[in-house]
């Protein structure tokens, strides 16, 4: 049957969470982790922490969620079986473009004490490559033409923090759950600047008056597929037209810096509040997120769908352990009581799930914005203390080639990413493998001073794309600690 022809997923009986928490970018990973997180701090002990869930682009999700009164079944999917939990906690959700105004509306609620954010790298309209705002970015110079109808995260949360002041309501804090270095103080840092664009007064109030706590955010959620739909009815009797699939693993690390009263209890449900996130969010991007990427450019290329497909080929598993073990790690600080090897050892182990199918193409989007971070800054950190780096750079040769749009059989690559027209153009324009990896070189958003001249990182990047046309994605991947 169909999942359709069941009865529709609706609310239990229970009343609606009150509202406490606005959060921008209503995508799967955050209705599979903070949002859990929130309903199991009300199922604990109560308080209003109710989600109305904020989608900047696209109207889908509320088209979804809107005709189940916003319940949705998440589904965590462990090897020995699947577990199904249904979650509660989102009010409403509203769709920015259709109704700016009725989001600031929200946001400058004096219920509102925390605003959430998942809104990916490129939400931040910022440069990766510094952290800085990019004024040219097309949302900020919408915000700047019209504060009082935002199109980015950023213009909204001026907006409504402005609402706020100008009504004698205190600022909500605002906690950024992206995969960012530094979160918090990226988020801190271009809110600043859209602000003193606008208003200095009001820049100055957002320095002394909100809060900007940073956080580490982990849990592997692939995308909702149609077959997740199906196997979600066969499991309930319900029709879930947005269900969540989530491994059983889950990590919230959060900078303990709220403004008081905006503070969720979530030390109560076992979220790690602590003094400074930053040696957890270097562990997490750097172990999880960069052997991520460098498993979809290498296993796409080898023509490997999933990472658990990547990782049960064994060149490719020796490949990655042999990345944590002789790249990774010894670049890291531990944070306080973590013993590195078994943290990388149970990553392996969720990368193998066998139930969680993580496209490589999926976790290859938007490269541009997330190689910086999780790839580059350890290449230069590496280069500087003189260590050799070979599978993280065989990996950033695998992004030159993927973001040129030709795999190595010669098929088109459906390469999502904000820059992919310039990379493309760029790559198309050289001749010769040198010259395409030496022309993306030169995009300063993405490479730094220090990695573009580095001329033994250009030869490496320059063998390794040569390597890969030559002999394929397997065959370097086997013989790259062989
Ligand atoms: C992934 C992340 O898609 C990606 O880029 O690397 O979404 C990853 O699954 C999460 O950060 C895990 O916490």
């Amino acid at each position: 049957m169909s999942p359709e022809n069941l009865p529709r997923l609706t609310r239990s009986s229970a009343p609606k969470p009150a509202l406490g928490v606005v959060h921008l970018g209503l995508g799967a990973f955050y209705r599979a982790h903070g949002a859990i997180y929130l309903a199991e701090v009300m199922a604990k002990g109560g308080g209003d922490w109710g989600i109305t869930g904020v989608s900047l682009k696209s109207p889908t999700q509320a088209e979804r969620l809107k005709p189940q009164d916003c319940v949705y079944t998440a589904l965590e999917l462990a090897p020995d079986g699947p577990k199904v939990h249904h979650v509660e906690i989102i009010r409403d959700v509203l769709v920015a473009p259709e109704n700016p105004a009725a989001v600031l509306a929200t946001m400058a609620d004096p219920q509102v004490k925390l605003v959430t954010l998942t809104v990916t790298e490129k939400g931040y309209c910022h440069n990766p490559a510094t952290g800085k705002l990019n004024r040219d970015h097309p949302d900020i110079v919408a915000d700047l033409a019209n504060p009082d109808a935002p199109a980015s995260a950023l213009g909204f949360i001026t907006r409504a923090l402005a609402i706020r002041r100008a009504a004698g309501t205190p600022p909500f804090t605002v906690l950024t759950c992206d995969n960012l270095p530094d979160n918090g103080h990226v988020l801190r840092g271009v809110t600043l600047e859209l602000a003193t664009l606008i208003d200095s007064d009001l820049a100055t109030w957002i320095s002394e008056n909100t809060h900007f706590p940073a956080s580490m955010v982990d849990r592997i959620v692939p995308a909702t597929k149609p077959e997740d739909i199906e196997t979600v009815g066969k499991l309930t009797g319900h029709y879930d037209a947005s269900p969540v699939m989530m491994e059983p693993f889950r990590q919230w690390v959060v900078e303990d810096d709220f403004a008081p009263g905006t503070r969720p209890p979530l030390d109560t449900v076992g979220v790690e509040m602590v003094a400074r996130v930053t040696p957890y969010e270097d562990m997490k991007l750097r172990c999880l997120n960069g052997t991520h990427s460098s498993l979809a450019y290498l296993g796409y290329l080898g023509g490997l769908k999933t990472i658990a497909e990547t990782v049960a080929h064994p060149a490719y598993a020796t490949f990655v352990k042999s990345l944590w073990r002789y790249e990774i790690i010894p670049g890291l600080t531990p944070p306080p009581g973590v013993d590195l090897r078994a943290y990388v050892n149970a990553l392996f182990t969720r990368y193998e799930n066998p139930v969680i199918r993580h496209l490589t193409w999926q976790i290859a989007m938007d490269g541009s914005q997330k190689l910086p971070q999780r790839i580059l800054f350890q290449l230069e950190e590496g280069f500087a203390q003189g260590r050799k780096l070979p599978g993280l750079t065989l990996a950033v040769a695998a992004w030159m080639r993927y973001v040129s749009g030709t795999d190595l059989d010669g098929n088109p690559i459906d390469v999502r990413d904000p820059m992919a027209e310039r990379l493309k153009t760029l790559s198309d324009a050289a001749d010769t493998p040198a010259d395409k990896v030496r022309a993306l070189l030169t995009v300063a958003e993405v490479f730094s001073p220090a990695l573009r001249d580095n001329a033994k990182f250009t030869s490496d990047l320059i063998a390794a794309y040569e390597g890969l046309i030559a002999k394929g994605a397997i065959a370097m991947v086997e013989a790259q600690y062989a």
